[in-house]
């Protein structure tokens, strides 16, 4: 990647991971609140606490990161950004700079314990709304940063398939740009107006609705950065191939069609919506873990193909030669196999009938720390291994490395304590959000309570864990020896199909997700509007 553009993405990674050091902090804090054992000040709310640990680590972390990541992958595949494009991305970077310390700053003066997912009726700071929309817009700046870049290569490139890499990134933002139209309408037609007093109340369904609209999407924004690793680097830190590049690019453009239609799976027990659309929303919702299954083929046929290319024989005898000693790979594919039972975990919560037994209570906050809070991140960390030390010009040496595999065993067993008590209290009906209680020492509350501390025990060892990676992080950023770090793309497989073009026909590909989105939401939006509660006015938004 060249200087100026790697300069630019390591300004997104060091954000990153400030939030995680903050953000990490504050996880602890919650932990050990809820395990009994400890007390905040008086003048701390839990809930800010929990606000600021969301926002930081589901936000910002994975926003600053994924956006970073995906400029020096853009620039590594599809060329060096032109000054225009670079200008672009800087603004679209001091925007969200600038957006996330507002946020940051209304949430811990206290005026914006709304928790991450901020829809009403809790209500924050008009500067908390003001700061989300700077980061929005930020991050929408960059998106078209690196569509301009794309549409250049295209330009240059005529009847060229573009490069994985760079495929995969215009298909994250552009999923990111329509998702994010509905929090960006939910925040600037009625949170924002409502916080500063224009208006005295707003269509509580309606502005869920938008929430979700935006907020299931976003959960794949999250994941897909991490399947371009695993998709287009993983196959070349092995030794290996990409097993096919146009089954790569079909499973984004499935997570392109399938990841928006679905927010009514976060809403199954809302009463105000007709359980027909409800179903509709499920049935698209199990649409989209089929690109999730098609990855996890690819990946067992990329590590097969690899391993018996080395001689291996027998029906397992390839997971030998896979380089257990790499960092690299290491921490990816320990959060492939986590992503197991977190993927598991989530149909049983899209489910109806099982969504009712688990809704609301901390099986939830279980299912989002195995499949973001593990999947997702430790594939970062792995990435940030050799990304970091590539951007500064940089090698990592072998006790990093070996520090780095620490790190991967430690996030695993402490997530293992944390997310599996959180299953099994969610299953006891636990709460999510509370902190510690025994409602007046209710037997049903007091057999969680063996599970809050094991939480607390896990959080606490997750905290080392987030030690070691800025101790990791910080070395390759600015201590270790100087030298070059690649920053490895695969290659395809000479068995691979060719790609057909048709994949990167925009037109077709927007239409069919507009088209999706219409269908799954029109009826039940309309319904939501004309159906307001008495009281009110106008078109029933507030
Ligand atoms: Fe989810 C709630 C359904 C995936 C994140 N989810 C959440 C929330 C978050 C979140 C943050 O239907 C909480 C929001 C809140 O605060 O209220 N989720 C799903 C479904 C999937 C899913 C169906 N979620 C994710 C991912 C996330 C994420 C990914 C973050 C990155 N989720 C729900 C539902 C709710 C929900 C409901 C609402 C619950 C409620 O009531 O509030 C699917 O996409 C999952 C598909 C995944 C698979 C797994 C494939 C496995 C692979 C690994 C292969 C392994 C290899 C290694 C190759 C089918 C790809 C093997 C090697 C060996 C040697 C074995």
């Amino acid at each position: 990647v060249d200087r100026r553009d790697a300069k630019l993405a390591l300004a997104h990674i060091y954000v990153a991971f400030i939030a995680l050091a903050l953000g990490g902090l504050a996880g602890l804090l919650q932990t050990l609140v809820r395990s009994g054992k400890f007390t905040l000040p008086a003048n701390i709310s839990y809930y800010t606490i929990l606000t600021t640990h969301g926002v930081l680590l589901g936000l910002v972390l994975t926003t600053f990161f994924i956006i970073g990541f995906q400029f020096a992958a853009v620039s590594r595949t599809a060329g060096t950004f032109s000054d225009r494009v670079r200008f672009w991305g800087w603004i679209g970077f001091w925007l969200m700079t600038i957006g996330t310390a507002m946020t940051a700053f209304f949430i811990l003066i206290g005026e914006a314990s709304v928790l991450y997912t901020f829809y009403a009726p809790l209500q924050a700071h008009p500067g908390f709304y003001l700061g989300l929309t700077l980061v929005v817009v930020g991050s929408w700046i960059s998106g078209f940063a690196i569509f301009a870049h794309y549409a250049r290569w295209k330009k240059e490139h005529p009847s060229q398939v573009s490069p994985l890499l760079t495929f995969m990134a215009v298909v994250n933002m552009v999923l990111w740009l329509v998702c994010s139209l509905g929090v960006a309408a939910t925040v600037l037609i009625q949170l924002l107006p409502w916080s500063l007093g224009l208006v005295d109340r707003i269509n509580v369904l309606v502005s869920r609705t938008l929430f979700w609209y935006f907020g299931h999407p976003l959960v794949y924004f999250w994941l897909l950065p991490a399947y371009m690793i695993w998709y287009a680097i993983i196959p070349k830190i092995i030794g290996g191939k990409i097993f096919s590049d146009s089954l790569a690019r079909l499973s984004f453009i499935l997570f392109l069609f399938f990841s928006i239609p679905v927010g009514f799976h976060h809403q199954l027990m809302e009463p105000g919506v007709e359980p027909f659309w409800k179903y509709v929303q499920v049935v698209l919702t199990f649409m989209v873990a089929i690109p999730s299954l098609m990855t996890a083929f690819a990946m067992f046929a990329t590590f097969e193909m690899y391993g018996r290319s080395k001689g291996a024989t027998g029906l397992f005898g390839w997971l030998r030669k896979l380089p257990w000693g790499d960092a690299r790979f290491f921490a990816p594919f320990v959060g492939m196999l986590f992503f197991i039972p977190a993927g598991a975990g989530g149909l049983v919560n899209a489910s109806h009938q099982l969504n009712q037994v688990v809704h609301n209570t901390i099986w939830v906050t279980g299912h989002f720390h195995l499949t973001l809070a593990t999947t997702v991140v430790l594939t970062f960390f792995g990435a940030a291994y050799w990304l970091i030390p590539h951007l500064s010009g940089r090698v990592m040496t072998k006790a990093m490395n070996r520090l780095a595999i620490i790190q991967t065993i430690v996030w695993a067993i402490g997530m293992a304590f944390m997310s599996g008590s959180m299953h099994f209290a969610g299953l006891l009906g636990a709460p999510r959000r509370s902190a510690f209680s025994t409602y007046g020492n209710s037997p049903q509350a007091l057999e969680w309570i063996p599970y809050q501390i094991a939480q607390a025990v896990g959080g606490t060892i997750l905290f080392i864990g987030i030690i070691l990676v800025l101790v990791i992080v910080t070395n390759l950023a600015f201590f270790a020896p100087k030298g070059e770090t690649e920053f490895p793309v695969g290659e395809v497989a000479e068995t691979a199909e060719r790609t057909p073009l048709a994949m990167e026909n925009w037109k077709l590909l927007i239409s069919i997700t507009v088209a999706l989105i219409l269908i799954a939401y029109t009826i039940p939006f309309i319904d939501m509007i004309q159906n307001a509660p008495p009281g009110s006015k106008g078109y029933k938004l507030w």
